[in-house]
C-alpha cells in the first residue's frame, strides 16, 4: 500500500516527461526496490538470540543436563584494569553462581584455563557450557574458548563476529551477529559448545587429539578495541573500555557430556530490551560488569 501511493506521488511529480520515460522511469524504481528487498535479504546473517527468545541455545544453569563443573585451574594471567577482589580464580570452580560477583575477572586481555576430571566427553549436542556475568543481554564481554586433553596443544572453536563499529562500554551489542564465542549470553545462562564442532579441522585432526576425553578448556579475553579478530578476520567488538573487572568474567563451566540445544523452545525469563541507544541502560562502562558501583 505505501509503494503504491508513493508511486502514485512519484508520478504527479514526473509531468513534463513522455508517458515512455515516466513508464522506464518507474519500472527501473520497481527494479530498484525488488534488488533492495534481495541484497537485504540475502544479506541477513542471524545467529542464536538472547537468553529467553524463541530458539536461543543460551543454557540455564539449573538445565538438568549438567553433570558436573570445572573442579581445578591453572596459569590464570590476568590482563589489565582488574581490582583484586577480582582476582580469586577459585570463583570460577564448581556450579554457576549466575551472580555479578561469583566470577574471576580476566582483564583486558587475560586468560584462564580450567581443569575437569573426569575429562569433558564428546557426546551427541552440546558437551559444555561458558557462563559469564553479563547483567542483562547486550552489554557483552566476549572470549575465545580453546580446549585440550593435554594442556599443551590446544584448539580453538570457530567464531564469528558481525558487529560492524566500537561497543562503548555502555554500548549493546547483538547476539544474533555472534556465534563460537563465550559471552554470548547474561548471567545465569551458560553459552553452549559442542565438541563435534571442530573434529573437522585440519589441525584438530592432524593431532589426534582425543575429543572425548578433554581435561582443558582455555577461555581467553578479547579486547574490544579493535584489536582482535573471528575465524574468518572480522573485528570483533565487544564492551569496551570497562575496567575494575575489566574483561570477561569467568563465573563456571558446565558439563553436560552431549545434550540437546533447546531448538525452537522459549526459556523462561524477561524479554530483552535493546537500549535506544548507548549509556541509556545505565550500567556497565567503568565496570565492566556494574559491581564496582555497589560492591561495599
Ligand atoms: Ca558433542
Ligand atoms: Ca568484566
Ligand atoms: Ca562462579
Amino acid at each position: 500500500m505505501d509503494v503504491l501511493l508513493t508511486l502514485g506521488s512519484t508520478n504527479k511529480r514526473l509531468y513534463g516527461l513522455s508517458t515512455a520515460m515516466k513508464q522506464q522511469l518507474l519500472k527501473m524504481f520497481f527494479n530498484f526496490l525488488l534488488f533492495s528487498l534481495f541484497v537485504t535479504h540475502a544479506g541477513a546473517v542471524s545467529y542464536s538470540p538472547a537468553a529467553g527468545q524463541e530458539g536461543s541455545t543460551a543454557i540455564h544453569m539449573d538445565d538438568p543436563a549438567f553433570v558436573s563443573w570445572a573442579n581445578g585451574y591453572e596459569n590464570y594471567e590476568i590482563g589489565t584494569d582488574v581490582d583484586a577482589v577480582w582476582q580469586t580464580p577459585e570463583y570460577a570452580l564448581g556450579q554457576a553462581a549466575g551472580t555479578s560477583y561469583d566470577i574471576v575477572s580476566l582483564g583486558r586481555g587475560g586468560r584462564i584455563t580450567m581443569t575437569f576430571d573426569p575429562p569433558i566427553e564428546n557426546g551427541e549436542g552440546w558437551d559444555f557450557a561458558v557462563f559469564e556475568n553479563a547483567f542483562n543481554d547486550y552489554n557483552l564481554e566476549l572470549a575465545y574458548v580453546e580446549v585440550s586433553n593435554n594442556g599443551i596443544d590446544y584448539f580453538r572453536f570457530e567464531n564469528i563476529s558481525l558487529t560492524q563499529g566500537p561497543v562503548s562500554g555502555y554500548g549493546s551489542l547483538d547476539t544474533t551477529l555472534i556465534n563460537g564465542l563465550a559471552g554470548k549470553y547474561r548471567q545465569g545462562y551458560g553459552t553452549p559448545f559442542d565438541l563435534s564442532d571442530i573434529s573437522g579441522k585440519p589441525e584438530v585432526q592432524s593431532s589426534g587429539v582425543d575429543l572425548s576425553r578433554i581435561t582443558h578448556v582455555r577461555i581467553v579475553d578479547i579486547i574490544g578495541d579493535g584489536s582482535f579478530f573471528d575465524s574468518e578476520s572480522n573485528v570483533i567488538y565487544d564492551s569496551y573500555p570497562t575496567v575494575s573487572s575489566a574483561g570477561f568474567d569467568l563465573d563456571a563451566i558446565g558439563v553436560s557430556n552431549g545434550a540437546p540445544y533447546p531448538e525452537g523452545s522459549i526459556i523462561e525469563g524477561p524479554a530483552p530490551q535493546l537500549p535506544e541507544q548507548d549509556g541509556e541502560s545505565g550500567f556497565g562502562g567503568n565496570s565492566g560488569c556494574f559491581i564496582e558501583t555497589i560492591w561495599p
